[in-house]
Formats: structure tokens, C-alpha cells, sequence
């Protein structure tokens, strides 16, 4: 809603801060919501988008806008549950009045409602914030960065930018690069200022500009420990609450921006959209300030793990048909020919339940080397990130037939997507699949599965019901929220692929999940009669540990 908010100053003319910057994106996603852009101006089809993507929150009846790119069978299937969502607001207060006590009593119609509440966030408020986000910040492109602690610098003002909204960041972008404010770190004795991403925010400006990342929600207390420091800047989602405590340990300056996130120990100075700059130009000067006083010595990991970030659906599409002829039909042949197995997503956060990364980048290699290519977001792509994986030549992990697709292609059978928000990416990717042809008439039909092996947010579960609901597969880790053996939990474990959505996995081991994964795609490939000469070996643990 903060990025509809944004891109409504834009349009309005009150916001001055942010500007129009990819117009191809801004007529293209017009377009696909019906939106004539022949011989019109810019700001005229931007006002007509603004208009419609409002519906996205605010419509009482009808469907949201992004229905529109919805296949067509799958649609059919929520029109015949009553799914489709209205407007993002309705739902949710339809849900939580159908959650109050002695209300909906039945386990199946609440389904229903989580279903069409998680729908107004895939295909609604999630699609909304990163089409307009490309719209305002430009369309990421395939580009090398780095992540790890060891992006930190000693002899620079190191600041980070921590949380899930872009505009702080964008914002930040600017003001570590205005010539005013680096000639102030110089002469504080710094060589200039250096300004990393943590977390989603950090994982969206990777891939979108390649700003090196010093980590995801793990090491978000640690990175403060290297007392490299000089400021913390969030926003919103996934701030630990230590971290106050933390940073006064270290004398970091730690800053709360949002009025919706305050943090006892935080020293808050709010981000306005309209003054943008006012707040970045103010975490700077005091950045600028700790740098000069750094009360203690720097201890930073020399490592720095250089990869490709910001792979967009619109780069995929370029990527694999060229510029004169776009298209999934390369993608979509490798499936049907058999070199790739299918596609998983593998998103999400990590979990301080588990040692750290681990499940992500073992469950990946797993797949990738049974020729399963990996598409990633938020915080799981950091961890395959930090372990080598966003490279070309890691397709030499990788199973025979997607090796040879990464040679050909020059890819690496890891693609890393942006925050968590960017899972519609990963939507607007199986649609694209379906529209291609050959893999079926619907996103339930894709030998394609997904898995946030270590998820710890609310807005996890809600993520995960929205692919379950559009037709994935989706395991998640380490817990799950339902008791096994009651009908509610077998609904979601099996009832609702017996209705034509996906359905819900749940395992802790990475090969284990792994192989769920693989065996899901395995059936899907048998019902679109694409499976071929391939044995189908049904693997207990012990053959898959080997
Ligand atoms: S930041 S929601 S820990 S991915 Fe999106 Fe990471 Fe999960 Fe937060």
C-alpha cells in the first residue's frame, strides 16, 4: 500500500522524490489490465493505471485487477469456489470477522476465505508493489554483485538499510551518492560511504541496482558485532527487537523510520514521503558523526561472495527468446524435452531454529543436481548467494540436462529474484509457462513446486496459501501450524489438490524436502505424458542420503 501511496504522489504531482522511471514497464502492465496506451502520454496511462490498481485494495465487488492475468482455467476453478478476490480490504475484514468466536464453523468455507484473502495478496497487493516498484525504480537486469559482511569497509561510513519497503532505500541510494554528503565523510577522515542491504530491502536493491548485501535475517544482530557499523536504518517486517540493545553495545546508531514500527532504544526520525531526503539526509549526517567517534576497533570477515542478482520476468523472457522474439518457448521445450526436470521456487526466511542456511543451500543443491532449476527470493537466496551458487559455473552441481541449458544460455541454475514481494514474479512466471503452451491449461497442471524451508513470518503462511490456491505445491520447515490427523489439516495436506488447487507439504530434512519436490513434479510430468525414458525409482531416505 506505502508503494500505491508513492506512485499516487507521482502521478498526483506532489511527490517529487521519486519519478516515472521504466515507461515500457508502466505501458506494459497498463496493457495487461486492459488499459488503452496507443499514441497517449505517459502521466495519462499513469493516472489510468493508478486508478485501476487502486481496486486492487479498495473494490467492495468484481475482481481485482491482476485477475486479468490469471490463466484461464485456473480462474475458472476460483470462480467455481467463490475465490476471486474483491479488494484486499474486504477480505481481510471479511477474514477477521469469520475468525471471531461462533462465527464460520466450518472448516472447508474458512479455507475458502484464507484462500481469497492470500489471492488479494499474490496477485493483488504483492503483484502491485513490485510492478509499480520496477515502474518507479527501473526493471532489475541480470547484474554481478556481492553479499557477505565482508562488503563492510573500514576506512568508509558504513551504513545499512534493513526491512521490506524500497522507497527508504531509494531514498538512502541517493543520498550516499550526493557529492554534498560524501565531501562531509571526507572530511571526517573517511574515504567515502558505503551503503549495504540486509534482509528484503537489501535482497529488492541487489537486484535491482547491485548493492551488495551484508546478509539476511540472521545476521542482521551480527553484522552489528563487526562494529563496522556506523548506522542501521529499517523500516518495516523482520527487525529484531534487540537490535537497539545490540547497536548501543557498539555504539552503531540505529534508526526506526516507519510510523508504523517503533523499537524501544531506536532513535526515530520518520520517513515522509513527500521530504524524503530529509530523514536519509539526517541517518547520514549522524553516520558521518559515529564514524568520526567509532568507540572501538573493526573486526570484519574478509569473505565477499560475488554472484548474478535480478533476474526478472521481463529479463527471463528476453534471456531465453532474445530481444526480437521473448519468449518462455525455450523454457517450456527444456521441460517438455526432459533437460529440465521442472522449476521449484525456493524462497523465504531463515530460521534461528536450525543452523543457519543450511537447509536452504543443501535443498537446493539437491534439486538443481536432479535438474530441478531454482527460482529464489528474500532471504533463502542470500544463503545460496553467500554459498556460491548465482555463479555460471555452479552448473557444474547440476544434473546433465540443466547443465547443458545453463552452457547454452550462459545462466546459472540458481536465478535469484528480489524480496519477498517479488514471489509474484515467480506467479507471473508459471501464467507466462501456462500461455506458452505444452505444459498444461493451468498452474496446477506445471511440473513446478515450492518451498519456504525454513519460514518464521505470518506473512509466510499467507504467501504459501497463495500458491497452494493458484495451484502449487508448496512444503514448508522446521514447524507447522495445523495438527496432523484432523480434517482441517488433511484438507490442506490433501483435500485441496483433490479439488484442483495445490496443496501443502511439510518435512525438516533438506533431502527429504527435496524429494518431495521432485516426486511432485515427477506426477505432473506422468499427467502431461511428458515423462519419457526416465526411470521412476521411488527413493526411501537411505537411497537419498547416498
Ligand atoms: S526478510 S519475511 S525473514 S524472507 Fe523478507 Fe527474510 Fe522472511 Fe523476513
Amino acid at each position: 500500500m506505502g508503494i500505491l501511496d508513492v506512485f499516487r504522489g507521482v502521478v498526483n504531482g506532489t511527490i517529487h522524490d521519486f519519478q516515472i522511471k521504466d515507461e515500457d514497464k508502466l505501458r506494459s502492465v497498463a496493457e495487461s489490465i486492459g488499459i488503452d496506451t496507443a499514441g497517449r502520454e505517459t502521466m495519462d496511462i499513469a493516472k489510468d493505471l493508478y486508478t485501476e490498481l487502486e481496486k486492487t485494495y479498495t473494490q467492495v465487488e468484481g475482481e481485482i485487477p491482476f485477475a486479468k492475468r490469471v490463466p484461464e482455467k485456473t480462474l475458472e476453478l476460483w470462480r467455481k469456489y467463490d475465490l476471486v478476490p474483491r479488494g484486499a480490504m474486504r477480505e481481510i475484514m471479511e477474514i477477521m470477522h469469520r475468525s471471531h468466536m461462533g462465527v464460520d464453523q466450518d472448516y472447508e468455507n474458512m479455507v475458502r476465505q484464507c484462500s481469497r484473502t492470500a489471492l488479494s495478496d499474490g496477485w493483488g497487493g504483492s503483484m502491485v508493489a513490485t510492478e509499480l516498484s520496477d515502474i518507479m525504480f527501473g526493471t532489475p537486469k541480470p547484474l554481478v554483485a556481492g553479499v557477505n559482511m565482508g562488503n563492510l569497509k573500514e576506512e568508509t561510513v558504513n551504513i545499512i538499510v534493513h526491512g521490506h519497503e524500497p522507497l527508504l532505500f531509494e531514498s538512502m541510494i541517493d543520498a550516499a551518492n550526493d557529492p554534498a554528503n560524501i565531501e562531509k565523510a571526507k572530511a571526517a577522515g573517511a574515504s567515502g560511504i558505503n551503503l549495504l542491504g540486509m534482509c528484503c530491502s537489501g535482497a529488492e536493491v541487489l537486484a535491482r541496482h547491485g548493492v551488495p548485501h551484508a546478509g539476511n535475517f540472521m545476521s542482521t544482530e551480527a553484522v552489528v558485532a563487526t562494529g563496522a557499523v556506523d548506522a542501521m536504518a529499517v523500516d518495516v517486517q523482520c527487525i529484531m527487537q534487540a537490535l537497539g540493545a545490540v547497536s548501543k553495545c557498539y555504539g552503531t546508531k540505529f534508526f526506526t523510520t516507519n510510523r508504523r514500527a517503533h523499537i524501544d532504544g531506536a532513535i526515530h526520525i520518520e520517513f515522509d514521503d513527500h521530504k524524503a531526503r530529509e530523514c536519509t539526509d539526517r541517518v547520514v549526517e549522524m553516520a558521518i558523526d559515529r564514524f568520526k567517534n567509532r568507540p572501538g576497533k573493526c573486526t570484519i570477515p574478509s569473505r565477499v561472495d560475488m554472484g548474478i542478482h535480478g533476474f526478472s520476468h521481463e529479463y527471463v523472457n528476453y534471456m531465453l527468446g532474445g530481444s526480437f522474439r521473448g519468449s518462455y518457448v525455450p523454457l517450456n521445450d527444456n521441460i517438455i524435452n526432459g533437460r529440465i526436470r521442472g522449476v521449484a521456487g525456493v524462497v523465504g526466511c531463515t530460521n534461528p531454529r536450525v543452523k543457519q542456511d543450511w537447509v536452504h543451500v543443501e535443498l537446493v543443491k539437491e534439486l538443481i543436481k536432479n535438474n530441478v532449476l531454482v527460482v529464489q527470493t528474500g532471504c533463502s537466496q542470500i544463503a545460496l548467494a553467500k554459498a556460491g551458487l548465482m555463479k555460471p559455473d555452479a552448473a557444474v552441481l547440476a544434473g546433465d540436462g540443466l547443465q547443458e541449458v545453463c552452457e547454452t544460455v550462459g545462466m546459472p541454475p540458481v536465478l535469484s529474484l528480489g524480496s519477498c514481494v517479488d514471489n509474484s514474479r515467480i506467479l507471473i512466471a508459471c501464467a507466462e509457462m501456462v500461455k506458452t503452451g505444452g505444459l498444461g491449461n493451468s498452474i496446477a497442471d506445471l511440473p513446478v513446486a515450492g518451498c519456504a524451508p525454513e519460514y518464521m513470518s505470518e506473512k509466510a503462511i499467507c504467501i504459501g496459501q497463495y500458491f497452494v490456491a493458484s495451484g502449487v505445491f508448496t512444503v514448508f520447515g522446521v514447524t507447522f501450524p495445523s495438527v496432523e490427523g484432523t480434517k482441517f489439516h488433511q484438507h490442506l495436506f490433501q483435500g485441496l489438490e483433490d479439488q484442483g488447487f495445490g496443496k501443502w507439504g511439510f518435512a525438516t530434512d533438506p533431502y527429504e524436502i527435496a524429494h518431495l519436490m521432485i516426486s511432485h513434479i515427477d506426477k505432473k510430468r506422468m499427467a502431461l505424458g511428458i515423462m519419457g525414458e526416465r526411470e521412476r525409482k521411488l527413493f526411501s531416505m537411505e537411497d537419498r542420503r547416498a
